[in-house]
């Protein structure tokens, strides 16, 4: 099954639950981050909770272990489902991360590669590799791996086996949902449907690659 995540990236409150209301029937799971936890704050959660979809909070998380378990101790009890973290604070970061997540019955997606042409700078020679072994050590549920690059999303798929690859970067960064549907177990959306005169209407043209 790859699912449909809508990344609701916008920073109105009364718009992100229009929005959100608009395209529920369409999507598995919503992804908040901080362009709208910053404005509408951590409620954010408990008033998508409404929708009954999987929040995915991404926060990127990227300190070190006491700070990250802080981190995630708000955010599931603010009703999130699962939470992103950065992997290159390194493994004892990335398993205060999973055992929060674990802790509250939630899940933990660590970045393996961005997805932006500059993401190659520092996530490249054996970086995504490496990060992928952090991912088996900490007992990690999965990684976000790049739409726009569908031969790496491969290449990280070879290395993780059956745990999940979340993969942004479809749509308004040129990547092409019929490549990467087959790769990946979910396929993060943003622009291109909340940017949309019509969302629901957006959000619908990818339900022939929702398997
Ligand atoms: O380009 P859009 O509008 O479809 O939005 C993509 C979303 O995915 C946006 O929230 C962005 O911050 C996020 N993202 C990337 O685009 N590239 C990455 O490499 C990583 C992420 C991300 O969300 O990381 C955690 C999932």
């Amino acid at each position: 099954m790859t699912e449909l995540i809508l990344s609701l990236d916008v920073t109105g409150l009364k718009e992100a639950l229009r929005i959100a209301g608009a395209c529920a029937p369409e999507i598995d799971a919503i992804k908040v981050g901080y362009p709208l936890a910053l404005a509408a704050g951590l409620g954010i959660a408990g008033e998508l909770a409404g929708f009954g979809l999987p929040l995915i909070a991404d926060f990127k998380v990227a300190d070190i272990p006491n700070t990250n378990t802080l981190i995630c101790e708000q955010v599931f009890a603010a009703g999130f489902s699962a939470v992103i973290a950065q992997g290159f604070p390194g493994p004892d970061s990335v398993a205060a991360c999973v055992e929060a997540a674990h802790a509250h019955g939630g899940e933990c997606y660590v970045v393996a590669e961005m997805s932006h042409p500059g993401a190659l700078t520092f996530f490249s020679a054996g970086v995504p590799e490496r990060l992928c072994e952090i991912v088996a050590e900490t007992g990690a549920d999965g990684i976000i791996a790049p739409a726009t690059r569908p031969e790496r999303v491969r290449a990280l798929r070879a290395l993780i086996g059956k745990k999940k690859i979340l993969s942004p970067g479809i749509g308004a960064q040129g990547g092409d949902p019929a490549e990467i549907a087959p790769l990946v177990d979910g396929m993060i959306v943003g622009r291109s449907i909340y940017g949309a005169a019509d969302p629901a209407a957006a959000a619908r043209t990818y339900a022939p690659y929702r398997r």
